[in-house]
């Protein structure tokens, strides 16, 4: 039986991990498979290893393919350790950010060039692609806002990055979904919270009938 692989991604401060919370909630209880909700980069001991040195702000020297190959081996390791043997049970697997994350920051932001980081990503995963993607869309200024709000002083390496890498990263994003317009829908992430998960338990609904 196979698994449903459903990814959550956006701009920082977005809203991905509360929302995902929220829709987890909401479909619970009325969702025919097993619910997986995982992260990146991390999800696994040795793939949370590796998110602590990216995200360590004492990291400063890190180089740009350095950490786009660090994203891609914490995923490679996510992949075949946790969402592989989810997926092959026939769960319902969310994962909050994966490989469009690396396009936008590492392809687009860091300026690596997307079809690089693609093709490294998809050694990593060997070629794994998500059913659906949830595009959570906000201004980058408005994400950074939401961020500085609620953990003032305790931002990471990345979230420290000037607006500018931020709204660079926000074109990456915008030419990943393009791209695959089937996979990703794009959410209004401006909306109050509740209008934002109501969106995407329908939105859920609506494309994996066949799971409720
Ligand atoms: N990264 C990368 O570069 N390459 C990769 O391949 C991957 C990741 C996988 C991960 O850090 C960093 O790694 C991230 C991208 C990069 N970095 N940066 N910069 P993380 O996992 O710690 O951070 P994150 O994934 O970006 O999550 P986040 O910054 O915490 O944002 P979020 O999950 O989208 O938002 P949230 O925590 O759910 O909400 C943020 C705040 O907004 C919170 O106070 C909420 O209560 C509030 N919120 C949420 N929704 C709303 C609405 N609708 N209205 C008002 N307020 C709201």
């Amino acid at each position: 039986m196979q698994g449903y692989f459903i990814t959550f991604e956006g701009p920082d401060g977005a809203g991905k991990t509360t929302v995902i919370n929220e829709v987890v909630k909401a479909i619970q209880g009325q969702c025919k498979r097993e619910i997986l909700v995982t992260r990146e980069p991390g999800g696994s001991k040795i793939a949370e290893k590796i998110r602590d040195i990216i995200l360590d702000p004492a990291n400063t020297e890190m180089n740009a393919k350095t950490e786009a190959l660090l994203y891609a081996a914490s995923r490679s390791q996510h992949v075949s350790e946790i969402i592989n043997p989810a997926l092959k049970r026939g769960d319902l697997v969310i994962s909050d950010r994966f490989v469009d994350s690396s396009l936008a920051y590492q392809g687009q932001g860091r300026g690596l060039g997307i079809e690089e980081v693609a093709q490294i990503n998809a050694f990593a995963t060997g070629n794994l692609e998500p059913d659906l993607t949830i595009f959570l869309d906000l201004d980058p200024a408005q994400g950074l806002a939401r961020i500085a709000k609620a953990r003032s002083g305790s931002e990471d390496r990345l979230e420290q990055e000037k607006l500018a890498f931020h709204e660079e990263v926000y074109r990456g994003y915008q030419k990943v979904n393009q791209a695959h317009p089937d996979r990703v829908k794009v959410v209004d992430a401006s909306q109050d919270l509740p209008q934002v998960v109501a969106t995407s338990v329908k939105l859920v609904k609506s494309i994996f009938p066949e799971l409720f």
